[in-house]
């Protein structure tokens, strides 16, 4: 299989002008004819064959300056010989023709339930026409799009439309990845933006007939999107028009098409009744990440793929700081940093681990990773750390000056901060060329007077990077005295050496609140003592750092259950009732506060320590320690889940949200002892998702629920999104030993439409995530998603490959369950006619 390496980058031989595409649209034989306007690219001098990239299409006709040219097609596309090329500026046309209904991939242009839709990004678009495409080739698109369907949407503004027609004209230059075409019976949910220097844009949301009445929130989220992109980074929209379009057969989660968003139907479509509190966060940062993705990722696009971060990591943060502003920072950061911990920390511990920018990719598709993404995010907090908040806007300022309409990279993006701070940014470089996640050591002394806290770094080896330099961490300090009082308000330290000493002057011994924020994507290795931590739970004043050590307590009490067979003790209990009990403290904040560390969180805890973790055991325990808090709050669970209730209507603000997470967490706490009852209840009384879901789960989770899951299927057995929830729910809160039988029946349910990307994830997806039905010792777990990935593997191999990642913590368990992974791994390798996608996980994967 081919491997494409950054090092071999050169500019493209030819720039395209414009681009001139007619789609007349069949599902079986849509022909594509396009108009392409070729000029030498004095990049790169000399004459040079002209290389088209194009998969699965038929060619009808070529022509060169209007003589037809004689070129047969291979299977990735066509090539001009330089001697046919003039050497000056040529316009090339084809007609092709594609079948989007029997295009399973969801990549290139297909149909949802008799809509056509496309997906270009990453390499998409040579599967709709013979084009260089590649995202350093920039071109004005011109779109006319012939069909009876009655909306026919493309990128830009509209430039008439008649009987079956409707043209398009997208004055911004771009790349063909982020092209786009929609047609469809749609109904749009509309409104009018008013930019904040005066001009009018029309925003829409199209959706199927039906559906226009569950936008609303989708709208007020762009609204707000497009007013703080304003506000915050002087950021105009650009176009009369921004449509979003809601489809249900999506790979990922939205695409952010010029002036045309894609959106996978579950992150627009919601209501009370349909949504839960999470489906509304979770929509509100989407709609604000595509939407800021104008700027961040389509004004300034990257130079090539292995520049992805430069678009998503700074797309990601933006869209994390919007959350915060919408919501609250503190909670907002603290899931970030689970999530980041969950996907981005597993990933770089393990076989899949690579640089926030890889230097090669067989498939890149496979590299839109929580590392590029996520961790992406982290280093432009880092850097706004480091330069502090003034910098950091200078820099953006020069940043889209500097680089609007280019396609820019990282070194790019690093030298803007460089000019603006004069600071030398090569060591800070090392976060996007090494992957891997920083272990920091902490020790300290006090010797009256003195406090000196000694950091030390180690950057551990990672798959083709066995050796690492030290990086530049921002270290955030806080000091405490032993009456809780801060003694040194948050100080940002510079690590940069393997090893450095910080000294302070303190006539009591100090307790540091270290990595305050979570200043830097590393694992803080500092041990303390139960009383420390349960001190810090209750007095820091880093609200981060609060909930921080509250967790670490609880991964303490929870080791010791799993490996000492020790009971929680009062240290955990009483600190965390205090803080579930502390209506001075945001309901949201306490309710992270009282979820208990994953089981998948715990097993990467214990392998870190030298101990091979035990799945069943884990499970075990962790419910054990659930049952040990509920016993301990259980006098106080009615009264505070009754003071929790939320009078008058539904609304999906932060509040509100909030205080329904703690009310549940209490709910799921009281079910352990009251059999159920109190959530029953609420169950039969729920008025919103949030509350129907949440009290069903509090049931399932203790063996409880069958009628409740059977009611629940018979009202919502026609709408997908919450019947993907259905699938879900079912696996997730199922005992290990029932996880393997649960997932095969649901995979047999009539309703298993497995080819629909987001029903597919609700149950293969729910499987992988059970730790301890996944990684169960008869390795049922492993064999069902296999077999399930080798049958979607050839209709869908992008979804197929992204849920393989499953398997890449197989390192951190016993040799049967690592050798029946292996097992697992041979045999989707010796699968005939394998991906590329899933070939290069598996391979990747493989020992
Ligand atoms: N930039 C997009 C990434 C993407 C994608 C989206 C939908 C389907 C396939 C896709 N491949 C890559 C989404 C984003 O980050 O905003
Ligand atoms: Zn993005």
């Amino acid at each position: 299989s081919r491997t494409v390496h950054l090092s071999d980058y050169q500019p493209f031989t030819h720039l395209v002008t414009r681009v001139a595409l007619t789609f007349r649209l069949a599902p079986r034989a849509t022909e594509v004819a396009a108009t392409l306007h070729f000029a030498p690219n004095p990049a790169r001098p000399g004459r040079h064959d002209l290389r088209l990239d194009g998969e699965n299409l038929t060619l009808k006709s070529l022509t060169l300056n209007g003589k037809p040219l004689d070129i047969i097609p291979d299977a990735t596309g066509l090539t001009i010989p330089a001697s046919l090329l003039p050497d000056a500026p040529f316009i090339l046309e084809t007609l092709v023709e594609i079948s989007p209904e029997t295009n399973t991939a969801l990549e290139g242009l297909y149909m949802s339930r008799g809509m056509y839709c496309t997906q270009c990004e990453a390499e998409g678009f040579r599967k709709i026409t013979f084009y260089p495409d590649r995202p350093d080739v920039m071109a004005r698109f011109r779109v006319r799009v012939e069909s009876d369907l009655p909306v026919l949407l493309s990128n830009g503004n509209p430039a008439g439309q008649g009987a079956a027609w409707a043209e398009w004209d997208d004055p911004w230059p771009k790349p063909a990845y982020l092209f786009a075409l929609v047609a469809g019976d749609l109904k749009a949910h509309s409104a009018l933006f008013t930019t904040a220097s005066g001009s009018p844009v029309q925003l829409n949301i199209w959706v199927r007939p039906g559906d226009e009445n569950r936008c609303a929130y989708a709208m007020d989220s762009l609204i707000r999107s497009m007013t703080w992109d304003e506000r915050v980074y002087g950021r105009e929209y650009d176009l009369s028009v921004f449509n979003i379009v809601a489809v249900d057969d999506f790979n990922m989660g939205a695409m952010e098409n010029k002036g045309l968003n894609i959106f996978n139907s579950k992150f627009v479509l919601a209501s009370p009744e349909t949504a839960t509190d999470d489906d509304f966060g979770r929509i509100e940062a989407i709609i604000a990440h595509e939407y800021f993705h104008n700027w961040t990722g389509n004004r300034i696009t990257c130079r090539d793929w292995f520049q992805l971060c430069l678009k998503e990591g700074l797309t990601v943060f933006r869209d994390q700081q919007f959350s915060g502003d919408m919501r609250s920072h503190a909670v907002k950061r603290i899931e970030d940093v689970l999530l980041l911990r969950a996907r981005q920390f597993r990933e770089d511990g393990g076989p899949l681990a690579h640089p926030v920018r890889p230097d090669s990719f067989v498939e890149i598709n496979n590299f839109y990773t929580a590392t590029v993404y996520e961790k992406g995010a982290e280093l432009i907090g880092m850097l706004k750390r480091l330069v502090g908040d003034d910098s950091y806007a200078k820099a953006l300022d020069l940043y889209f000056t500097r680089h609007d309409g280019e396609a820019a990279t990282i070194e790019d993006w690093l030298r803007v901060f460089e000019d603006t701070t004069g600071r030398d940014l090569a060591q800070f470089k090392r976060w996007y060329t090494e992957a891997g996640t920083p272990r920091v050591s902490v020790t300290e002394a006090w010797d009256g007077k003195t406090y000196a806290l000694t950091l030390r770094q180690e950057n551990p080896p990672t798959p083709g990077q066995p050796d690492k330099l030290p990086k530049v961490i921002p270290v955030a300090l806080g000091l405490l005295n032993p009456n809780g009082d801060e003694i040194l308000p948050t100080t940002v330290l510079e690590l940069t050496e393997p090893e450095q000493t910080f000294t302070f002057s303190a006539a009591t011994r100090p307790i540091p609140s270290l990595l305050r924020g979570f200043s830097a994507p590393v694992i803080l290795e500092r041990q303390a003592s139960p009383e420390e931590r349960a001190f810090m739970l209750a007095h820091d004043t880093d609200p981060f750092n609060k909930w921080e050590a509250g967790r670490a307590l609880a991964k303490d009490v929870l080791a010791r259950m799993i490996v000492d067979g020790a009971s929680p003790g009062p240290d955990w209990l009483d600190a965390l009732a205090r803080v579930t009990l502390d209506d001075t403290l945001d309901p949201a904040f306490r309710a992270l506060a009282l979820r208990l560390p994953a089981e998948d969180d715990m097993a990467a805890t214990l392998h870190a320590a030298g101990i091979t973790p035990d799945p069943a055991r884990i499970h075990a325990e962790r419910r054990g320690m659930g049952d040990a808090l509920a016993r301990h709050l259980a006098p106080q669970l009615p009264a505070l889940i009754a003071a929790l209730a939320e009078p008058g209507p539904f609304t999906p603000d932060a509040r509100a949200a909030g205080r329904r997470a703690l009310r549940l967490a209490c709910l799921s706490l009281l079910s352990r002892t009251d059999g159920g009852a109190a959530a029953r209840a609420a169950h039969v009384r729920a008025d919103n998702m949030t509350e129907d879901a949440g009290t069903l789960v509090c049931l399932l989770d203790i063996g409880e629920g069958a009628a409740e899951v059977q009611r629940f299927a018979a009202r919502w057995g026609d709408d997908r999104n919450v019947m993907d929830k259905w699938f879900a729910l079912q696996i997730a809160f199922a005992a290990p030993d029932r996880v393997a039988g649960v997932a095969g029946a649901l995979t047999r349910h009539p309703a298993f439409d497995w080819k629909n990307p987001n029903r597919f994830r609700a149950v293969l997806g729910a499987l992988s995530a059970h730790h301890a039905g996944f990684h169960h010792a008869s390795g049922s777990g492993y064999r069902i998603l296999a077999d399930w990935l080798l049958r979607l593997d050839p209709l869908n191999p992008q979804t197929a490959a992204r849920m393989s990642t499953a398997y890449e913590t197989w390192p951190r368990y016993n040799a049967d369950r690592s050798s029946l992974v292996q097992a697992e791994l041979a045999r989707m390798a010796a699968a005939p006619g394998l991906s590329r996608d899933l070939a290069e996980m598996v391979d990747r994967m493989r020992s």
